[in-house]
């Protein structure tokens, strides 16, 4: 059995250490009261992201979910609905938040890659009847997690949000790994979201940082944003200590991607040559990677755990798919011994 001290963790990017040059960052924080407006480390951090995304403003908060619930709320009033993707994080991994906390009503629509054409999310769109809930808001994922990190095409997230607006509706854009799409597709992150109402990114994915996400819009939205975050308890105080990691995170982070992507491909095409395992390669454009186990006879969770015997971690999708995420504090080698455990739990030998 193959054994090395180190643990190989490609359960997600969220776990990842804070680099030393954000502990320094963190260390040396100018700080004040952020409820009072006053903490300088993020009122930069904000005005940073603001600039990049080429908006009026943006709001630190805690989580992404916790964004995504914001921007929701914002532009969904209570017994409205929103269109999402079937498989999308906040119809599947925000504790059904909009609606038990927004009073919202999610609309989903399944697709086969996570991506939404506006051919099927038209039909969702409510007749202007009093007898009906009314459409509200269209969310897409950027990149689609639970898709294996797919990207949206740019020509098509802005026809959508064109004809979204048309039809009198707002478009958020959970971008919690909208970096990543940006490198995919070598454009800027300002120019592939400059036609949603609201994005929001984080931090604390592929980017590196511990703790953090960000809201970027106009400013009456993000006005409307604050207020909703101190609704649900997310208004922070000295939190500049985090905001200067997150800041190193805005500047260092997307230079470093398409390492994760050019990782997350030698990953997936190492695991196209063990006989068992289902993935199609050619399909990865980021840091994701998920594949079928089902025809090894095992399922995902026996999968995993015999991984994580030998210090390999990885997540289950369901009972058949398991997803690795590429990240910071996993490189080449790492992927060449996850490749060679996996190999061996398979029983190929490797
Ligand atoms: N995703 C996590 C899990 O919740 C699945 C992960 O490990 O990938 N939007 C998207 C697309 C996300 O992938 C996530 C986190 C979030 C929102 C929520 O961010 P946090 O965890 O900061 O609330």
């Amino acid at each position: 059995m193959i054994m090395t001290d180190k643990i190989i963790d490609l359960r997600s990017d969220t776990v990842t250490k804070p680099s030393p040059a954000m502990r320094r960052a963190m260390a040396e924080a100018e700080v004040g009261d952020d409820v009072y407006i006053e903490d300088p480390t993020v009122n930069r951090l904000q005005a940073r992201a603001a600039e990049i995304f080429g908006r009026e403003a943006g709001l630190f908060v805690p989580s992404g979910s916790m964004g995504n619930l914001a921007c929701i709320m914002a532009q969904a009033e209570r017994g409205q609905e929103v269109i999402c993707e079937a498989a999308g994080h906040v119809y599947n991994y925000e504790m059904a938040s909009m609606a038990a906390l927004g009073g919202v009503l999610p609309r989903v629509i399944p697709t086969a890659d996570g991506i939404m054409t506006w051919e099927q999310m038209a039909p969702a769109i409510r007749e202007k009847t009093y007898t009906r809930p009314q459409t509200a808001l269209v969310a897409l994922e950027n990149t689609h997690n639970m898709a294996g990190g797919t990207v949206y095409p740019t020509g098509l997230a802005h026809e959508i949000c064109d004809k979204a607006h048309d039809a009198g509706l707002k478009v958020h854009l959970d971008g919690a790994r909208v970096f990543n799409a940006a490198v995919h597709l070598g454009q800027s992150v300002a120019e592939i979201t400059k036609k949603f109402d609201s994005v929001q990114f984080c931090f604390s994915k592929g980017l590196g940082a511990p703790v953090g996400s960000m809201i970027v819009g106009a400013r009456p939205l993000i006005e409307r944003c604050r207020v909703i975050r101190k609704m649900l308890g997310g208004g922070m105080r000295q939190v500049g200590v985090i905001a200067a990691a997150a800041l190193v995170a805005l500047e260092e982070g997307p230079k470093r991607l398409h390492v994760d992507h050019e990782n997350a491909k030698i990953l997936a095409q190492g695991l196209a040559n063990i006989p068992r395992l289902v993935i199609q390669p050619q399909k990865i454009q980021t840091n994701i990677v998920i594949y079928d186990v089902g025809e090894t006879g095992m399922a995902s969770s026996e999968f995993l755990q015999r991984l994580s015997e030998r210090k390999v971690l990885g997540g289950a999708v369901d009972s058949r798919r398991v997803r690795m995420v590429t990240h910071v504090d996993v490189d080449w080698s790492d992927i060449e011994q996850a490749l060679r455990v996996i190999g061996e739990v398979v029983g190929k030998g490797f």
